[in-house]
């Protein structure tokens, strides 16, 4: 059994909850209903009623809310309290088209942070604890949300925001650090760079709470190791308040999603079926607690699968395995899907570490694919004849896994750029090529 942040949610009965679910989603609904006109016409549209919702089962009814709605209502559309009444946004990167910007009351930013503190917790974060928060602040949800968790826990926050790496590191081994908290590309780089110090011996860590991308197993035995501690996942996107929608726990096998202030979906990307528990699918969010900026069936785009299985550590809320990428990160090659988490799996299994960019082009009417990654610096001083049958395990196991051949482009250690947050993966040249 694991310590918790608020057991009586962590650990409720099922019925206990479900029946909060649709107490509290049925006084969401009237809310949005009376204040966000925006959504009101989408339910007419659909002939649906505030009535209608009586409980979580009636959930199904209601028309479905994309990130083209969030786009056309920017930036007050979908805003269901008195501007006066909130107190921050946060916003998306926004690397296409308009951004997203969310808004927060008082209560829905202590919610938010209740939620990353159970993620803290749920990694073994205590008072006692120095919390390292290497997300970016500013817009960005990571670097506020983990924030605000560390100061509800009580443990001592260092507010160190994203970059900088050298001062990243001074500030770990003079203050103690012990739960880092940043991307898992960013983590890999810090590893490598404390190696590359000589420091592995002053830093005192003992867990990470990575997320904000995806990662593969492979990348988080690699974390684990370099930096001696445990990586624990932790998911969130800022349309649905930030990080700690859903968060792990010591057993490490998929994220318990905080189900008394968001109810998931999984349905079918193409047709809006709901898919029973246990199917891939697309993930879809209910936010029934926070009042700003209230966002019923959000289709998030991300691929997943729910487990309600019983987990070790005691808590009852249901679980989400990690996504495998977003729907619109997933490439189509040759017609193939291919989502960049596959490779890095083939890539950290055959020895490589996760410094890799996939290069997709448009050659003779047909689509290429290019994995570069980096040797390591062991493998660096190989023969060329070990190197050489290295590429070639790569290119078999790449092809077995993902069904298309793929060229492998073996290049030196450091020569592709570190990422300080999210890291770019995909350089895609096909556009405007037939
Ligand atoms: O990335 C919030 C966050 C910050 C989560 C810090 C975890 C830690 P956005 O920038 O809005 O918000 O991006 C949200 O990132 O829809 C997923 O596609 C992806 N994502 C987030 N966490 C994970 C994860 C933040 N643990 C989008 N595994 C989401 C895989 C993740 N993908």
């Amino acid at each position: 059994m694991g310590n918790y942040y608020q057991a009586e949610w962590e650990t409720a009965p099922v019925e206990k909850m479900r029946e909060h679910q649709g107490k509290l989603l049925k006084e969401q609904v009237a809310h949005t209903y009376k204040n966000v006109a925006y959504y009101r016409d989408l339910m007419d549209k659909a002939g649906v009623a505030p009535e209608d919702i009586q409980s979580v089962d009636d959930l199904h009814k209601l028309p479905f809310l994309t990130k083209d709605d969030l786009r056309e209502a920017y930036p007050y559309g979908l805003l269901a309290v008195p501007l006066a009444d909130c107190v921050r946004i946060q916003s998306t990167s926004g690397t296409t088209g308009r951004r997203v910007v969310a808004f927060y009351t008082q209560n829905d930013i202590d919610l938010w942070d209740e939620c990353c503190a159970r993620a803290i917790v749920a990694a073994g974060g205590t008072k006692e604890d120095v919390v390292h928060v290497s997300y970016g602040y500013g817009l960005f949800t990571g670097g506020p949300g983990l924030n605000g968790g560390s100061h509800k826990v009580g443990s001592l926050t260092l507010p160190m925001s994203s970059g900088n790496t050298e001062r990243q590191i001074q500030f770990m081994t003079d203050l103690g650090s012990t739960i880092l908290c940043c991307t898992p590309s960013y983590a890999a780089f810090l590893a490598e760079s404390i190696k590359e110090m000589g420091l592995r011996d002053k830093i005192k860590l003992k867990a990470g709470i990575f997320g904000a991308e995806a990662w593969s197993e492979e990348m988080r035995r690699h974390i684990e190791k370099e930096l001696g501690i445990r990586a624990f996942d932790i998911y969130g996107l800022t349309e649905i308040s930030g990080p700690g929608v859903s968060f792990e726990c010591e057993e490490q096998t998929g994220m318990h999603i905080n189900e008394d202030h968001f109810i998931p979906e999984i349905i079918n990307p193409n047709t809006g079926e709901v898919l029973p528990l246990g199917e891939k699918g697309e993930l879809v969010f209910t936010s029934i607690s926070k009042k700003a900026f209230p966002l019923l069936r959000y289709r998030t785009r991300d691929i997943c699968v729910l487990s309600r299985e019983k987990c070790s550590c005691g808590r009852t809320l249901i679980k989400m395995a990690k996504p495998m990428g977003r729907s619109d990160d997933m490439l189509i090659i040759r017609g193939v899907n291919v989502f960049p988490s596959q490779i890095e799996t083939v890539l950290l299994s055959s020895g490589f570490e996760a410094n890799y960019q996939l290069v997709v082009d448009r050659v003779n009417f047909s689509d290429t694919l290019e994995v570069k990654v980096e040797l390591t610096p062991d493998m660096f001083s190989d023969t060329v004849s070990v190197i050489e049958s290295k590429e070639n395990e790569v290119v078999h196991k790449l092809k077995s896994v993902l069904g298309i051949q793929a060229n492998v482009t073996l290049v030196a250690p450091k020569s592709i750029a570190r990422s300080e947050g999210k890291a770019v993966r995909i350089i895609d040249n096909r556009a405007g090529k037939i």
